[in-house]
């Protein structure tokens, strides 16, 4: 089998790899997927290093090493008894403590947080900073419940999660449903539990108490510059560009303020209720009122903005043409279907906010018709990166000034950048980003596995 969604065959060997897979991991769709995406790249390695089959590097690199479900009990503000899962998978720490995003929606489950995992792993490693991998979350409902809820929830899911992380062990952060007002809960009960200011337990923290400067801004920033690397490699930059961005969380916001910054109109947002179409250009200070302070849906932005703004529920973001788009919701939200539409609209280049929005049969559609196509495991590594900034701040107990820290972050996104198109390049795949990814960030992982022996 393969992992659905119309992907390409795997080559003989790599598919008993794949099935040995499925077969451990029965019924985890979305982690067969993540997996089968990078095998697919994976062939010239294999050949390349003959000590990865000899150390079984792909076989223990599927494995997490450890992988961890707990429950969640709690008191919502009707006096009722709730109970959620909470999941904490610590994938693989060969380059440093795991590390990697908390995630809350109620479609959360083993499968979505395995492959979040295995993703964060190669994406850790493009980063050149010294993290390992891991992902977790819950499939709690943040939508409609109180701050007092909130609070609670976060409270009892770091009662369980406080024995299993560490500065030098995991380092949770935001994702989905996750930002700073759950991180703030989080860090507040961990200090609590364990009576220390542990600052490097967590990313992604208020600036007052050992967050840093650009974490929130990080992913949207970090994928625009991805993007405007892959534009200049074409003689090309975002003046006068449209741009749709789908979501309209922390990614998405912040991929738009920084696409107006240069020179783009981004001309749609969505949430999962719809979409808004604003020719004029997203209002960026609008939609973060919306969406940060007062967490109400889009069609609040068409009331406040007036003018041509329109929300729309039917059909998809993706047909609204476009020069560039960047998907930074959610995963499997841009298929097959909408890929044809967007390359009969002319899109020319397509980078990844979120961690796997595009489905396999997209990319190849993408690929096959010469659209620039970068995957999220690149394209979206500046938020991580930053977080790795926020634990070199907080280490040596400094704090940077904003314009430093995007520049860094800036500097990190061109070497992601670099390093991909130089390794599709040796590896006999030129221009495949996909290809230059997968392969950078496998090898430094498979390397040091290899230097530590069989654990
Ligand atoms: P947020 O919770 O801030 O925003 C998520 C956005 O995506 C919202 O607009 C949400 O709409 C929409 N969305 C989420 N799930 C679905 C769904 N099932 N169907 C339709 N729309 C959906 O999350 P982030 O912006 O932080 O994360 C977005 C993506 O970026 C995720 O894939 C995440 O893994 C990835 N990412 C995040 C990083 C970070 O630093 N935060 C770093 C790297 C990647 P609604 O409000 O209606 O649910
Ligand atoms: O998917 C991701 O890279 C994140 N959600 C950010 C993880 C982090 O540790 O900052």
């Amino acid at each position: 089998m393969n992992a659905g969604h119309n992907a390409a065959p795997l080559p003989p060997g790599m598919q008993s790899h794949f099935d040995t897979v499925v077969a451990r991991n029965p019924g985890e769709r979305e982690f067969h997927q993540a997996v089968y995406e990078v095998m697919q790249s994976l062939a010239p390695v294999e050949e390349a290093r003959p000590e990865y089959s000899q150390w079984s590097i792909l076989k223990r690199i599927c494995e997490p090493e450890r992988q961890i479900i707990f429950r969640v009990p709690w008191v919502a503000d009707d006096g009722e008894v709730q109970i959620n899962r909470g999941f904490r998978v610590e994938f693989n720490s060969a380059l440093g403590p795991y590390k990697g995003g908390l995630r809350f929606h109620p479609s959360v489950n083993l499968s979505i947080i395995k492959f979040l995992g295995f993703e964060q792993v190669f994406k850790n490693a493009l980063t050149g900073m010294p993290i390992g991998g891991g992902k977790g979350g819950s499939d709690f409902d943040p939508k409609g419940r109180s701050d007092a809820e909130i609070m609670r929830f976060c409270q009892s899911f770091m009662t369980e999660l406080y024995r299993h992380i560490g500065e030098y062990t995991d380092v949770p952060a935001g994702d989905i449903g996750v930002g700073g007002r759950e991180i703030g809960y989080l860090f507040g009960q961990y200090k609590r539990i364990t009576n220390r200011y542990e600052a490097g337990v967590l990313s992604g923290k208020g600036l007052t108490w050992g967050g840093s400067l650009v974490r929130t801004e990080a992913t949207g920033y970090g994928t625009v510059f991805f993007a405007q690397s892959m534009l200049k490699e074409k003689g090309q930059d975002f003046g006068g560009k449209k741009v749709v961005v789908s979501g309209s969380g922390n990614v998405a916001i912040y991929a738009v303020e920084k696409l107006h910054q240069l020179g783009a109109t981004v001309i749609a947002v969505s949430d999962s209720n719809g979409y808004v179409v604003d020719e004029a250009g997203i209002d960026v200070e609008l939609l973060k009122d919306i969406k940060e302070v007062r967490r109400e849906r889009l069609t609040a932005y068409v009331d406040a903005r007036g003018g041509n703004a329109r929300h729309v529920t039917d059909g998809s973001i993706w047909d609204v043409p476009c020069d560039v788009a960047l998907p930074c919701a959610t995963q499997n939200e841009l298929e097959e279907i909408h890929a044809k539409q967007l390359v009969a609209n002319g899109v020319q280049l397509v980078a990844e906010g979120a961690n796997m929005p595009c489905t396999p049969a997209a990319v190849a559609l993408f690929q096959s018709a010469g659209v620039a196509y970068a995957p999220g495991k690149a394209s979206n590594a500046g938020g991580v990166a930053t977080s790795a900034l926020e634990m070199q701040q907080n280490a040596s107990r400094d704090s940077w000034e904003f314009d430093e820290t995007e520049e860094k972050l800036e500097e990190i996104m061109t070497h992601i950048h670099e390093r991909c198109l130089t390794t599709a390049e040796e590896f006999g795949d030129p221009g495949n980003y996909v290809t230059g990814a997968n392969l950078a960030g496998y090898l430094k992982v498979a390397d040091a596995m290899v230097s530590m022996g069989v654990i």
